[in-house]
């Protein structure tokens, strides 16, 4: 595996290439273009840009995290093929500038979506948090002013002002969407995309629906095993693999997570590691790295991740903000750092211990 670090680029992050070159450990960053709206092209020399920016800094740009999916697409409206063409354009230059692992997801309307993004841990950390109780009672256009007075002057991924200006008119197009309908369309864009992720060796990865079920009434497809295996084999192209999240597939306690990924061998191209401390079933909050401060075994999802022989970017994902740090939600340099290294120390030992056994 190789440790990195999300990173939104320098005109958008509180955090620079140079602190994360200096995490032990990590050597490469996840990004975007940020700027870029989902259906957009992509330009060849942004991309190139953004390599440079990153190898320049000593880290390497060790994959995509996202190239957004438009809305035609999910939905499968007449228009969906000219998005797609544009989708394959992005990823065509993607492959020809040597990137290749691409994260993605399906989820309709709202990326990840959380009901409170500074709630008081007893130490004094503040964290993400999520309860069903407050999406029951939320109005969803009304859920999106709550969160972009919290978000520190930060414009958070899925969560643009541009298109939650939208929100009526992004359920109006979803009326008529079934989880069947988005398993369709989800195969009708792989299979179109497949041919030239073959051809430069891109790794799709699929980002699970954050929490994994149903909100607002919308369907949500990438929650569990069943699916996510169904999902593997509609489209059986080792390209057609997953971002094993396990804050995401945890947000569900009946996933077993260690399960899950022994089940997608081969098939896992990126890792986002983190943990959750749930207060009942259906209020958790995001926790520490360390499996002692939530409530998964943090040592068993690394030791199946490397049982499994995986071998892409892994990343920790939302950290605490502590120490004072002024950052997005969940993207704080210290929290993520000491998330980084606790999992590069897990996975010494793992790595060591399985040397060392006949
Ligand atoms: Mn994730």
């Amino acid at each position: 595996m190789q440790m990195t670090l999300r990173w939104y680029g320098s005109k958008y992050d509180t955090v620079t290439l140079k602190q994360i070159r200096q995490i032990p450990g990590v050597t490469g960053v996840i990004s975007t273009l940020y700027g870029t709206a989902p259906g957009e092209v992509w330009e060849t020399a942004d991309i190139l840009a953004l390599k440079k920016e990153i190898q320049d800094a000593g880290l390497e740009l060790a994959g995509i995290e996202s190239v957004n999916v438009h809305d035609a697409i999910k939905v499968g409206s007449p228009d969906r093929d000219r998005y797609i063409d544009h989708y394959i354009t992005t990823l065509e230059r993607l492959g020809q500038a040597g990137i290749h692992m691409v994260c993605y997801n399906f989820m309709p309307v709202f990326d990840w979506t959380r009901t409170e993004l500074a709630r008081m841990r007893p130490d004094g950390s503040t964290v993400l948090a999520y309860t069903q109780k407050a999406v029951d009672a939320l109005d969803p256009e009304k859920m999106f002013d709550s969160i972009a007075g919290e978000m520190n002057g930060a414009v958070m991924p899925g969560w643009e002002p541009e298109r939650m200006a939208r929100v009526k008119e992004l359920f109006e197009m979803y009326r008529d969407v079934d989880d069947e309908k988005l398993f369709a369309n989800l195969k009708y864009f792989l299979e179109r995309i497949m041919p030239v992720c073959d051809k430069y060796d891109i790794n799709m990865a699929i980002h699970p629906d954050d929490p994994a079920w149903s909100v607002f009434g919308l369907p949500r497809i990438i929650i569990n095993k069943p699916n996510i295996l169904r999902m593997m084999k509609m489209v059986d192209n080792p390209h057609n693999g997953v971002t094993f999240c396990s804050g995401s597939y945890g947000t569900n306690l009946e996933n077993d997570l260690p399960d899950m990924i022994r089940s997608l061998k081969g098939r896992i191209h990126f890792a986002h590691v983190r943990n959750l401390k749930f207060n009942s079933p259906d209020d958790f909050e995001e926790a520490a790295h360390l499996s002692s401060d939530g409530t998964f075994d943090m040592y068993e999802i690394m030791r199946a991740l490397y049982e499994i022989g995986f071998s892409g970017p892994i990343r920790p994902d939302h950290g605490r903000m502590i120490w004072d740090e002024t950052a997005m939600p969940g993207y704080g340099l210290y929290d993520r750092a000491l998330g980084a290294a606790y999992l590069n120390g897990l996975w010494e030992a793992i790595e060591k211990q399985a040397q060392r056994t006949p």
